[in-house]
């Protein structure tokens, strides 16, 4: 089943059909532990408010209420390797390989919901930064007692250049207006996601495709639990909390975002989150 939020309405898709919950308040909806069963319930024995066509005609925003966005970083090897390149000359080379092998992972804060980007909503890049990428990332959505209650795409747009400058730059590397981009839908499974589950990014420009690439999630070093374990463990989330579990798809080095590229992401299961770039 799947989630979908306008600026007035909650609206659930299953098996084909959409219905339009009777709360409206995304937090409220959200944070339940069991939110599948929930749903479910509300839905039993109803008749669809809509089809395909009339989803069509929906705007969407991105899929988040009041919650926090956190990310976590170099959770895949191919994570690690960029990272360690980038920042060669500053010398922050072996902090990635570090992180990659300890038991602590990094986590970092990425955006208020408020901030965040809904499908075909327009990401950014930094003025003073010269190296860019989009991120793709499955995005776990959880309550408030920690539970992983849904699954989403994310878009942790960094930049390289002041992230390869100095590892201290991170947060401004990462956070800045537009860094962020959820979408276009929750997804509430009853098991948890498959680890066979495709994530592919493509970057067009110009009608032309500039980058495209794909991995499976089980290429990733942690499990979900432990991050999960690792945010939660000294910080409350009363609506519940978002986190990006890493990138695993990063463009070579001679590759830049640039203004009006398309960015397409995609994770089977989920659909697809486009945005583009201002
Ligand atoms: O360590 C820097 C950020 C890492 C990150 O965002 C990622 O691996 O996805
Ligand atoms: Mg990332």
């Amino acid at each position: 089943m799947k989630l979908y939020r306008t600026k007035s309405e909650i609206i659930i898709e299953f098996e084909g059909g959409y219905y339009v919950s009777a709360e409206t308040n995304w937090d409220v909806f959200i944070n339940r532990d069991d939110l599948w069963v929930q749903v479910q319930k509300e839905i039993y024995g109803q008749e669809p408010t809509g089809d395909a066509e009339w989803m069509q005609e929906k705007e969407l925003l991105a899929p988040v209420g009041s919650q926090e966005v956190w990310a976590a970083g170099v959770t895949y090897l191919r994570s690690k390797v960029a990272r360690m390149e980038e920042s060669k000359e500053s010398g922050g080379a072996t902090f990635y390989d570090k992180v990659y092998d300890a038991e602590r992972p990094e986590i970092f804060f990425k955006s208020n919901g408020s901030r965040v980007v809904g499908p075909l909503g327009k990401v950014r890049i930094r003025k003073d930064s010269v190296w860019d990428v989009p991120e793709p990332e499955l995005v776990l959505v959880m309550a408030s007692s920690g539970k992983i209650i849904g699954y989403s795409i994310g878009n942790d747009m960094s930049s390289r250049s002041i992230e390869g400058e100095n590892p201290l730059y991170l947060p401004q590397a990462k956070m800045y207006d537009g860094c962020a981009a959820i979408g276009p839908c929750v997804l509430v499974t009853e098991e948890a996601i498959s680890p066979a589950t495709v994530i592919a990014i493509a970057i067009e420009r110009g009608g032309k495709t500039a980058f495209e690439g794909s991995v499976t999630i089980d290429q990733m070093k942690r499990t979900h639990g432990e991050l999960v374990d690792y945010l939660f463990r000294e910080y409350s989330f009363p609506t519940g909390a978002y986190l990006m579990t890493g990138t695993c798809v990063v463009p070579d080095n001679t590759f830049t975002l640039k203004s009006g590229d398309n960015i397409k992401i995609s994770i089977a299961g989920i659909g697809e989150l486009v945005n583009v770039v201002a």
